[in-house]
């Protein structure tokens, strides 16, 4: 049985006492017990960013690579071994700024991965500039006269572009996000979970603001619906509907032709194919004595 003691870090913690940021790392470690999924069978990605810290929290498989590029790195950790369950910790800023093109084509891909998005509105690492989810008029630090451009809504573009599992969740709810979260994992093929995360030091409101604006998401809410799911992810000025937007069959995963004819499980326990080594390297001999 897999016990929150098994993902113990002796990492010291980084981020603001009360931050909600700790909200969502309870809901994941919960998640992760409630799965019963132990540290070796997971593997946590994430880029830069205050949430891209949350793997340094739990001990267990992790690469933290560069900003804005978290999603190629899941999907070549996924390609090469398809039995570990891998997820990815992203900020706003970088998975859809920084990282926007490379969320864009992830959703075309489906790789079986789940995405989770820390939104805070803000580049927080670096003390509050805009991020794509900063609202318009919004001023920051960089922006000192406003934000000039509408916020970027990336659950509708995903309900959009192929993803069959769209959530949002709350970090102040953290019950109903570890049942995100674990719906998420368990579903096969790309899941984002855009999760509402106030910044407790640089964001204009405080979590309060927030928590009187969440509304959770009925029996009324059909997730199968994809209008429904797009009123749902584009949310309201005032009002941000939480818990599954959009759940649809899964669709076939990226890949899908190479695990038929090479691979089925990870790549280390494929069958060395000599042959076919030999073979490409011949011909690179002769192209170079061609050439
Ligand atoms: C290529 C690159 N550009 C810019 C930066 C500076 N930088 C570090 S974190 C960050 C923004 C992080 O924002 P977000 O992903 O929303 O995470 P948060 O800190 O808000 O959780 C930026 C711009 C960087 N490290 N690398
Ligand atoms: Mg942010």
């Amino acid at each position: 049985m897999t016990e929150m003691r098994d993902y113990k870090s002796e990492a010291e913690n980084q981020w603001c006492p009360g931050c909600p940021n700790f909200g969502i790392l309870e809901a994941f470690k919960k998640a992760l017990v409630e799965m019963d999924l132990a540290p070796n069978r997971l593997c946590l990605v994430s880029g830069i960013g205050q949430a891209a810290k949350l793997p340094h929290y739990l001990r267990c498989n992790f690469f933290n690579g560069l900003h804005g590029r978290a999603l190629p790195v899941a999907v070549g950790i996924w390609t090469a071994n398809p039995r570990l369950a891998t997820v990815v910790f992203t900020g706003d800023g970088d998975c859809y700024g920084e990282g926007g093109n490379h969320f864009l084509h992830t959703l075309r891909r489906n790789p079986n991965i789940t995405v989770v998005v820390h939104n805070n509105e803000i580049y927080a690492l670096t003390k509050g500039q805009a991020s794509p989810t900063t609202p318009e008029g919004e001023k920051r630090t960089l922006q000192v006269r406003g934000v000039e451009v509408p916020p970027l809504h990336m659950p509708a573009v995903a309900v959009l572009h192929g993803c069959t599992f769209v959530a949002r969740g709350f970090a102040g709810e953290v019950d109903h996000l570890k049942d995100l979260l674990v719906t998420a994992v368990k579903h096969p093929g790309l899941s984002l979970v855009e999760v509402i995360q106030p910044c407790i030091t640089f964001g204009t409101r405080p979590v309060k603001w927030y928590r009187d604006r969440v509304r959770k998401l009925g029996g009324d809410h059909d997730p199968g619906d994809r209008g429904a799911a797009l009123e749902a992810a584009l949310g309201k000025e005032d009002e941000f509907p939480i818990g599954i937007l959009y759940q649809r069959e899964p669709r076939p995963v990226f890949g899908r032709s190479f695990r038929e004819s090479v691979a089925d499980g990870p790549l280390y326990e494929a069958p060395p194919n000599g042959d076919g080594v030999r073979e490409v390297l011949r011909s690179f001999r002769f192209a170079a004595a061609s050439g």
